[in-house]
């Protein structure tokens, strides 16, 4: 990467008039929270078959809840980093910056909330997978937010619903599982009216979030990767900057 494309990156930004923001798990990375697939990635002590997968939490419920407890309170400990401040600014000062992400840690949503505590929903994310800190039913409709510790000792000590006392679940998109039409579709819109995407923290393995991108290129806009690392998206972006997130965002972004 050279402090030319940086610099070019950042010029385009600066002269477009609809940003879109594609984040994934780098996003966080340093705030603490360890990413799926890198080096002590989440996923390393576990396959995501094992446990983000329905079939996972119908075959053991404590398990999961287990997994889940770990990385909720070891996250609710994190802290957003110079890359989210940089996003929520341009989400909240830019005329038209959307921010899509992969993410369910909500450190996108603890940054915005901190630096516009009355920002309108259009200026807060579109979270595609769901938040770690959503709990709802696995049988009816019933959900709610939730930061409190689980008791994963048992499957009797786990969390029930209280409508119809079915087990309570993380409030996530498992792998198998449909995300929501609703926010799957806002999500292609903004990045389909979008003059350049961002992508930053992504492997961009995971679809359909990985096919977003290609909505900005397929209607003529521009594609700008921020990753160490080389992903399938690299060779659609105009800039493949290689470098960390709470690096270079707070450089490219308005
Ligand atoms: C669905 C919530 C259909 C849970 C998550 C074959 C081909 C294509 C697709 C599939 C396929 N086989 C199966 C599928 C579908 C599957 C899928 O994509 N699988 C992949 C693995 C091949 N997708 C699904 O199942 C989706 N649903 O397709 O439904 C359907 C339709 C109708 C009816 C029924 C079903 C659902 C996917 C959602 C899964 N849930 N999360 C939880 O978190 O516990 S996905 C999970 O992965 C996280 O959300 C995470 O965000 C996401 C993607 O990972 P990344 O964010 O990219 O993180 P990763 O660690 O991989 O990469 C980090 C990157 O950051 C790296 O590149 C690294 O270099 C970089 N980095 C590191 N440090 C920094 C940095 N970058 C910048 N700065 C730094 N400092
Ligand atoms: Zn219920």
């Amino acid at each position: 990467m050279s402090e030319s494309d940086i610099a070019a990156a950042r010029e385009l930004v600066a002269n477009v008039d609809r940003i879109v923001i594609l984040t994934g798990a780098g996003v966080s990375a340093e705030s603490g929270v360890p990413t799926f697939r890198g080096e002590g990635g989440l996923w390393k002590s576990y396959r995501p078959e094992e446990l983000a997968t329905p079939q996972a939490f119908a075959a053991d419920p404590r398990l999961v809840w287990e997994w889940y407890d770990m990385r909720r309170s070891a996250i609710a400990l994190c802290e957003p980093n110079a890359g989210h401040e940089a996003i929520a600014r341009a989400c909240v000062e830019h005329a038209s910056c959307h921010l899509v992400t992969q993410n369910v840690d909500g450190l996108h949503h603890l940054a915005l909330g901190r630096r516009a505590p009355s920002a309108s929903p259009d200026q807060y994310p579109i979270t595609l997978h769901g938040s770690l800190y959503r709990i709802r039913c696995s049988c009816c409709a019933f959900a709610r937010d939730d930061r409190d510790p689980v008791d994963s000792t048992s499957v009797q000590t786990l969390p029930r619903c209280p409508e119809c006392d079915a087990l309570l679940r993380p409030g996530v998109v498992w792998f198998g599982e449909a995300l929501d039409p609703d926010v799957l579709a806002h999500a292609f819109e903004v990045a389909a009216a979008a003059d350049v995407c961002i992508v930053a923290g992504t492997s961009a393995l995971v679809h359909p979030a990985a096919s977003i991108p290609l909505a900005t290129l397929d209607s003529g806009g521009i594609v700008i990767e921020v990753n160490p690392d080389e992903t399938p998206l690299s060779r659609h972006a105009r800039y493949s900057l290689r470098g960390a997130s709470g690096e270079i965002l707070p450089i490219i972004l308005p």
